[in-house]
């Protein structure tokens, strides 16, 4: 089977609510800091600077667009659990990958900025019940609503999807 470089563990794919998803899409959230510190490790700048794929990314701008991502989620999530169906504010991504600061500031930076949020995100979540799962915000650009359960699901796939972009390229390049 042919596998799409930029989906390398397929695209997201929701459940229904359960407990054995939930405890999963959690430790995901938990350890998504420590996933990302394990792919880069040993890489040098060359390495770094290198992109996943033709015309992707390189390494070290999804790293940092790890950081810019889930920032914004984090804001979503408690704009969600604090208020009555926000309409959350959308970012243009690929603008944000070429800014200064993801030139210039080192990937450690950004991973100890997902360490410290990721730890708050995850001491939020940890004892939501499904009430507070089935908050909601609605997104603009895809014109959706969705409940943090979704949410959860998706910024899981999320660290997930982009660490198998870091790893499928070590695999590639025998790093
Ligand atoms: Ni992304």
């Amino acid at each position: 089977m042919l596998i799409d470089p930029r989906y390398p563990i397929g695209p997201y794919v929701t459940e229904g609510y359960s407990e054995d998803a939930k405890e999963k899409w959690l430790l995901d959230i938990r350890f998504l800091p420590e996933l990302v510190e394990q792919s880069i490790q040993n890489l040098d700048a060359e390495q770094l600077h290198t992109p996943y794929r033709e015309g992707g990314w390189t390494i070290h701008q999804v790293v940092h667009h790890l950081a810019d991502s889930h920032m914004n989620a984090y804001i979503r999530f408690k704009l969600a659990y604090t208020e009555d169906h926000p309409t959350i504010k959308p970012y243009y991504e690929e603008r944000w990958a070429v800014l200064q600061d993801v030139e210039t500031v080192p990937l450690n930076v950004s991973i100890t900025l997902l360490h410290a949020l990721h730890q708050r995100w995850f001491f939020f979540m940890k004892d939501f019940d499904w009430d507070d799962w089935s908050n909601t915000f609605y997104h603009p650009e895809q014109q959706k609503d969705m409940n943090l359960w979704y949410a959860l699901g998706l910024y899981s796939w999320h660290g997930r999807h982009h660490v198998a972009h870091i790893q499928s390229l070590r695999e590639k390049m025998n790093w």
